[in-house]
């Protein structure tokens, strides 16, 4: 590990994040090493510096957002644009290059891809998608969080299903607009669950 480097980074989350939200991160970054460790990811420092920089454009105010994304040619989505906070997840890799040099475009997905899911994500995008809501120190209310935790430790396909399930149960009811990426991630990871539930029956 290269404290010096976590260190740093540490320091600088904490000076832009409330501290809600900084709790929130240090909360993904131990989450995302234990799941790391559960799944024999092969670099658990990287999904450390994965769940402390997830969040790290979720600070910018969304007026900020919109226009460094302008800057920086970011194209927005429909959703992305009645929706200003989802940009955070991908104005996110874009900040963790500008100021934090990160180059390792497994750690960028994952910042990417941390809101809406991606269909047929890599394992460091499953963990700190899943790490991202089970975090203990989450203030929301999440049903059935103990048995959604245990989940993520035993069935990370399966806990990525639920999730995305839950959130867009949640979004229906709030009546908020609901992201084309999230419903394909859905989708996605429901048949992926479908059929492995079809190919164990058939065995
Ligand atoms: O940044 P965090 O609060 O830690 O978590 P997050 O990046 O997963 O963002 C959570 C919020 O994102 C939550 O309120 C639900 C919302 N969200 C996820 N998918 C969609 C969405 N909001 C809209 N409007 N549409 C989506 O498809
Ligand atoms: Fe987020
Ligand atoms: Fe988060």
């Amino acid at each position: 590990m290269n404290l010096e480097f976590f260190e740093q980074v540490i320091s600088q989350i904490k000076e832009k994040m409330d501290p809600e939200r900084y709790m929130h991160t240090i909360g993904v970054a131990y989450t995302s090493a234990a799941l790391a460790m559960n799944y024999h990811y092969d670099n658990v420092d990287r999904a450390m510096i994965a769940g402390l920089l997830h969040d790290i454009a979720k600070c910018i105010p969304n007026e900020e957002k919109v226009q460094i994304c302008m800057d920086n040619e970011i194209i927005l989505s429909e959703a992305e644009i009645e929706n200003p906070s989802l940009i955070h997840a991908k104005l996110g890799a874009l900040v963790a290059q500008q100021d934090f040099w990160i180059y390792d475009v497994e750690i960028l997905d994952a910042i990417r891809s941390h809101t809406t899911g991606e269909p047929n994500m890599k394992m460091l995008q499953k963990i700190v998608f899943v790490a991202d809501y089970i975090e203990p120190n989450r203030t929301d209310i999440i049903p059935n969080i103990d048995r959604i935790q245990e989940m993520a430790f035993n069935d990370l396909d399966l806990c990525v299903l639920t999730i995305l399930g839950n959130t867009l149960e949640y979004l229906k009811t709030k009546g908020r607009t609901i992201d084309p990426r999230t419903q394909i991630s859905y989708d996605f990871y429901k048949e992926l669950i479908d059929n492995r539930d079809k190919n164990k029956e058939a065995k």
